[in-house]
């Protein structure tokens, strides 16, 4: 999000994945129709692909932009699922297996449909709307590249006594800004790496280059504006680099679990508690979390939650309007992949010494094949040190009486690190029925370089759109949008949307009802009929509850059986909606959005984001106004951050994390955390897990 992408740091992760490309294979048991396609796949894809479009030397070769599994027919998927659970024994058929492949050829986009069981191109659709689909790994490093043959780029380095030998530079998304005509571009900004390896607190300030994408050349330049260079000393966020005297020193600890994880993993469906749910990776979306399902004994049978998950589209507008920076306000979702840029999880770390961990494959660029990406989902349970529940019982006469659990849950973690800025993707599964998604901001800062020192140097009338963080450097002021995908099916999938709101009433005395009260609160729940209804900015409407039921099931009580969506930090947007960016990232209009499950309807800010104009939002479909009610629906929550750059954010950023959750509301009869049995203490050897000393004051 918000980030220089692509960068010498890409460049060696890319060099790292072609490392570990030498791919294994492994038989599945548990295969799943929403697995991520196996490399055995992508290698079949690349072969179908060459039989039917047999390479012709005279056009410019092909480049895949996403190859993926092409999303299978939901109702074939959940009959998939019911037949397994309900008669394993016997097979059913799953649902044909099918690839999306994107690709560009002769400055053409085509959406190509491979049907891997037949070996067939059930279609090919050239897209000639606007936007161009995620640009490659590949692109990117040859983009970034030009600017050192490039003669004016190398007079503005030499002029400001730079080596171009320490010089990387960055493809940033183009954007949209009223222009007419169509010309696949990216903007370049370089930064020195002399010194440092957080080069983002470098910047050649003044310098952006267009590149055209499609004919891999310079074709605009500027240097204007010109700023000091930042110093680089203090930047360097290595350990090894970091300048003494370090402190203070964190103390070690061990994480064991002699009886083993418990959970367990068979292909991508993980099993943990009464919870059942899919893993897997896509090179645009990421990690996605799918048919989550939690068991249920009083009616003995999984019963479904979540159908499917994941960070749809982020927004990262950047506050700055001048020439070199007015064009920051990223999609990173649909510009770069979330998947592609998916680093490795660093065990230990990252993740706990008791985590499990997944590989994703991509296949993108010139060539097509599947390149391993190694550790990019991780799975463990954590043990918090937090509390699942507890009492303490002190209104029984001579006896006091105390029950407490430690918290234990399931995450899925990944890491995605667009450029500057690293996200920690978190789904949380937990005893209790509720899911908790939680993202991490943390990475680099991006800033931008100018004579201000103090602030005192800014005089009246002059703005600089963010904070003095160091010596000449400028943290821009931006937000941090999140669009959350949320099939959710609560036992089922015709489902409805309801806003319980709190309204306060007065009291009426009359003579059965004497009190002493004024008034007092209670709700009026409002079933949400379309889609226009079910719009909501958080901040500004008043208390609610918002709750997916589902209408033809209820408790013994008669409640309806629900999940409950307790909103995340959200923000409304501060641009202008006829601002451009704000055009294309109109679905951070409102922070909730429900709409009919379509399986075109997946990605928030379209489906071709660079360089979009805003046709294919979630904003623009939600005009139809369909029909919510009693029908499979998806709830689309936008969480959001504003961020005032502070010092304390250079020269790297300190984790902000944020997040929602889904818990179940009247989904089961009664607590399901009353039965669940406490871990055995640990013993190992002769020692016994610690427990927590007095400290004698
Ligand atoms: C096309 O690809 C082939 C094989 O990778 C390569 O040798 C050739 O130079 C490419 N042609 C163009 C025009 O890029
Ligand atoms: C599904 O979504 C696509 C893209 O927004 C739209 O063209 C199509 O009409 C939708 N189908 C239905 C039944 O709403
Ligand atoms: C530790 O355990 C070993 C065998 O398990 C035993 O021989 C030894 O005496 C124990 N040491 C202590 C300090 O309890
Ligand atoms: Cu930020």
């Amino acid at each position: 999000m918000a980030a220089p992408t692509k960068s010498s740091l890409h460049n060696n992760l890319l060099f790292f994945f072609f490392l570990f490309s030498i791919f294994t294979t492994s038989v599945v048991t548990g295969a799943h129709p929403l697995d991520q396609l196996s490399p055995e796949e992508l290698t079949s894809i690349q072969a179908i692909f060459t039989a039917t479009y047999p390479p012709d030397p005279s056009q410019k070769n092909t480049t895949f932009h996403y190859i993926g599994l092409d999303e299978p027919d939901k109702n074939a998927v959940v009959s998939w699922l019911h037949h397994q659970q309900h008669q394993p024994s016997s097979a059913s058929p799953p649902p044909p297996r099918r690839a999306l492949v994107i690709t560009r050829v002769n400055r053409e986009t085509h959406e190509i449909v491979i049907d891997l069981a037949t070996r067939t191109v059930v279609s090919d659709r050239i897209y000639d709307g606007f936007g161009y689909p995620t640009v490659t790994f590949e692109e990117q490093v040859v983009a970034n590249l030009l600017p050192m043959e490039y003669g004016p780029f190398k007079e503005s380095a030499e002029r400001r006594g730079v080596d171009l030998t320490e010089v990387t530079c960055s493809c940033f998304p183009a954007g949209w800004f009223g222009e007419e005509k169509k010309r696949r571009v990216a903007k370049l900004q370089c930064f020195s790496t002399k010194d440092t390896v957080n080069f983002y607190m470098v910047p050649l300030e003044g310098i952006t280059m267009v590149v055209d994408l499609d004919a891999m050349e310079i074709v605009d330049y500027m240097d204007r504006d010109e700023a000091p260079l930042p110093k680089a000393e203090g930047t360097d966020y290595r350990l090894s680099a970091v300048d003494p005297p370090l402190g203070p020193r964190l103390n070690g600890a061990v994480l064991v679990q002699p009886d083993g994880p418990g959970f367990a993993v068979d292909g991508h469906t993980v099993s943990w508690l009464d919870w059942k749910l899919h893993v897997s990776f896509d090179a645009r979306l990421g990690s996605m979390i799918s048919t989550a399902q939690i068991y249920d004994p009083e009616q003995q049978a999984h019963r479904s939650v979540l159908y499917r998950g994941y960070i749809s589209e982020i927004f990262g507008p950047y506050m700055d309007p001048s020439p070199n920076h007015y064009f920051k306000s990223y999609l990173d979702v649909g510009e770069y992949g979330f998947g592609l840029c998916t680093v490795p999880l660093v065990a230990g770390i990252d993740c706990p010494a008791n985590a499990v961990f997944m590989d994703g494959y991509i296949a993108a660029g010139t060539d097509g094949s599947p390149v391993l990406w190694p550790n990019v989902v991780c799975i463990f349970e954590r043990h918090s040190g937090d509390v699942m529940w507890r009492h303490t019982e002190l209104g029984i006469p001579n006896r006091v009486v105390t029950e407490t659990r430690a918290d234990v849950s399931l995450v899925v973690r990944s890491v995605v690190t667009v450029g500057n800025y690293d996200h920690i993707v978190d789904w949380e599964f937990r005893p209790s029925g509720s899911i908790k998604v939680q993202i991490g901001l943390s990475g680099i800062l991006e800033v931008k370089a100018s004579t201000y020192t103090n602030v005192d140097d800014i005089k009246d009338g002059e703005e600089a759109y963010g904070t003095i963080v160091a010596d000449n450097t400028i943290g821009l002021y931006h937000d941090h949008f999140f669009a959350y995908y949320l099939d959710v099916d609560v036992d089922g999938v015709a489902n409805s949307f309801v806003r319980r709101k709190a309204v306060t009433k007065r009291v009426t005395n009359d003579d059965k009802n004497v009190s002493p009260r004024k008034s007092y609160w209670t709700v009026v729940p409002e079933t949400a009929r379309t889609e226009l209804e079910a719009r909501i900015r958080i901040a500004t409407e008043g208390p609610e509850e918002l709750v997916v039921v589902n209408p033809s099931k209820r408790t013994r009580n008669g409640n309806p059986n629900g999940y409950r969506l307790v909103p995340g930090p959200t923000i409304n947007p501060l641009l202008t909606e006829d601002d451009y960016p704000q055009i294309r990232g109109a679905f951070t209009n409102y922070n909730i959005w429900v709409t009919p499950y379509n399986r075109s309807e997946r990605w928030a800010g379209g489906r071709f984001v660079d360089q979009s104009r805003g046709q294919d939002t979630l904003a623009v479909w939600t005009q139809r106004d369909r029909e919510i009610e009693n029908r499979d629906i998806v709830v689309w929550h936008v969480i959001g951050f504003r961020h005032i750059p502070c010092q304390e954010d250079f020269p790297m950023m300190p984790t902000l994390s944020g997040g929602f959750e889904l818990r179940p509301n009247n989904f089961f009869e009664a607590s399901r955390v009353l039965k669940v049995v406490p871990p055995s203490p640990v013993t190992i050897g002769n020692c016994t897990a610690a427990v927590a000393n007095r400290i004698q004051i």
